[in-house]
């Protein structure tokens, strides 16, 4: 690969709903940005270079009218039952990470699933996403069919990592941490969910690389990361020593699906 010559990175994205199978075996309506036509709970990552020309073909696989935007980068734009639109849109600095979204109805298609990362990579470093997501599984129903919920009274009761809850993140190999000790790791971070996440890492500290919420956190050294919705975070995480550490929510309830705990946002850490 050539570091220096900005290349078209081309990304063709099926906007589906399907059902969700939760990790409890519950059932309800999901939507997501995927890579094929056929529905799955994650949504696709556009990776690319800071200056390449990103080139996305959006098609609307759906029943409804979706949109498709990208804060201080893409307008909305409306694509209708069937339809496709394209856009071309560059990142020219390093180390961004943004979210593309449908904003219709905010935040209704959203709450569906509707919303996946961006990552301006310039690194060589061994790179883990996260997309953090919660539902509520009878509002889901209820915002699937068009109609509207009292979001003030907004208690999520499962919640998802890469469409994932615990046990399963650490089958994700792009959720799960591997690597050894002194590795350099990124740790890409989304949160296209509703509710404030707060990650905490047991075991080891992370540093701020870049947080889309406020420059201001940029180098702080923590092992708490509370992220906002619809904000996104990269973390460089050097491992001081091996050993298996969890990686959790820590309000408790996002470590949950259907009230059980930990079937929500747990995964671990392992570094040899
Ligand atoms: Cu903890």
């Amino acid at each position: 690969m050539n570091w220096c010559v900005a290349e078209t990175v081309s990304y063709t994205l099926f906007i589906n709903s399907g059902i969700y199978t939760a990790v409890d075996s519950a059932q309800f309506p999901a939507s997501a940005f995927n890579l094929t036509a056929e529905f799955s709970p994650e949504n696709a990552r556009i990776i690319a270079s800071s200056g390449d020309t990103i080139h996305l073909r959006i098609i609307n696989n759906d029943s409804l009218v979706h949109g498709f935007s990208i804060d201080d980068k893409v307008p909305l734009l409306n694509i209708a039952v069937g339809d496709t639109e394209e856009v071309e849109f560059h990142f020219f600095e390093a180390y961004i990470a943004s979210i593309y979204y449908d904003p219709l109805a905010y935040p209704t298609n959203v709450a569906l699933g509707l919303a996946g990362m961006i990552y301006i990579a310039p690194s060589h470093a061994s790179t883990f996403y996260w997309n953090l997501k919660e539902f509520n599984k009878s509002w889901a129903s209820i915002l699937a069919t068009g109609n509207s919920v009292d979001w003030a009274n907004y208690y999520p009761d499962y919640f998802t990592v890469n469409g994932r809850s615990n046990p399963n993140i650490n089958l994700d190999s792009n959720a799960r941490i591997v690597g050894s000790v002194g590795e350099t790791i990124h740790i890409i971070i989304a949160n296209t969910g509703q509710s404030v996440h707060s990650l905490h890492f047991h075991g080891y500290h992370a540093q701020i690389l870049y947080a889309s919420e406020s420059p201001n956190y940029v180098g702080r050294i923590k092992d708490t990361f509370p992220i906002k919705s619809m904000q996104t975070m990269i973390l460089e995480l050097i491992p001081d020593k091996p050993g298996e550490y969890p990686v959790h929510d820590h309000n408790l309830v996002a470590v949950s699906a259907g009230g059980i705990y930990p079937n929500g946002m747990f995964l671990t850490m392992l570094i040899q």
